[in-house]
């Protein structure tokens, strides 16, 4: 996969790109990213790229010229048709199913903004789509770019070690992760659960599944609720809820009792 960023900041990009699975990925060839700094596209003595906003107001906006040239620059270097993204506050909110179809795709071109934003009409020009990663304030596009790229780097065939695949991760299954324990077997007084040392591998995936069930009930409601659960996800899920529907039960059955017996 060929993937170019757009961005005034080519080395955060390139810097980040250096270290752990994405790094391993660039080295083994599944993938390669590169830039174009729309300033070396700036025509004028002082490389200029932002300017003021039409209808006044705070900040600056990215002039549409030397932007327009960097994109199809970019652009020129990915397989045609490759999607130009250009991340976004007022984005779509990038998530696990859209990494999955990045994934799949030859080429694609990432437009990091900085400033306010970008002139309007090279969103009209030159984008195909928006993406924000979440709902808070960043200073520009392009820590989501590397976010994006990440996530979209761990999808590619090979990408993880044979250890490893994606499909195991928990987002994948539509559930939190289980909690993780090493060595040593005691720590701070602390013991690690004793069905992990037990060696019974039904057991311990039980236990796992169970555990992951429990944390996303609690944590991220939303995440289950939206979730396609494996059939033993899901017999994991049905059990957790019979059984604290019948301990609510319970509870307000004593509840009562105690009520009516006045303690
Ligand atoms: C404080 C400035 N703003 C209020 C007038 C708007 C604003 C402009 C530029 C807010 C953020 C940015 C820069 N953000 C991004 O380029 C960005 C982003 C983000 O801030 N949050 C989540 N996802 C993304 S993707 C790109």
């Amino acid at each position: 996969m060929k993937i170019e960023v757009v961005t005034l900041f080519p080395r955060m990009i390139a810097g980040a790109l250096e270290f752990g699975i994405v790094g391993r990925a660039i080295a083994r060839g599944l993938m390669s990213v590169g830039t174009e700094d729309p300033r070396l596209h700036a025509s004028d003595a002082h490389r200029t790229v932002d300017d003021r906003p039409y209808g006044g107001g705070p900040g600056m906006v990215m002039k549409p010229e030397p932007l327009l040239a960097a994109i199809r620059a970019a652009q020129l270097r990915l397989p045609p048709g490759s999607p130009r993204v250009y991340l976004s506050a007022q984005g779509r909110r990038f998530g696990q199913a859209q990494a999955c179809e990045l994934a799949a795709l030859p080429g694609l071109l990432l437009l990091a903004g900085r400033y306010e934003g970008v002139d309007e009409r090279v969103v009209e020009l030159g984008i195909d789509r928006e993406l924000s990663v979440g709902d808070y304030v960043l200073s520009g596009g392009e820590l989501p770019a590397l976010v994006i790229i990440e996530a979209v780097a761990r999808l590619l065939p090979g990408a993880l070690g044979d250890e490893r695949s994606s499909a195991e991760d928990s987002f994948a299954h539509g559930l939190l992760d289980w909690p993780h324990y090493t060595r040593p077997e005691v720590f701070e007084g602390r013991r690690v659960p004793t069905v992990l040392l037990s060696g019974d591998h039904a057991d311990i995936r039980r236990w796992r599944l169970a555990q992951a069930v429990a944390r996303t009930l609690e944590r991220r409601p939303d995440v289950l609720a939206n979730a396609r659960l494996a059939p033993e996800a899901r017999r994991a899920l049905n059990e957790f809820r019979t059984r604290a529907a019948s301990e609510a039960a319970a509870g307000a059955a004593g509840a009562a009792g105690s009520k009516d017996r006045g303690d």
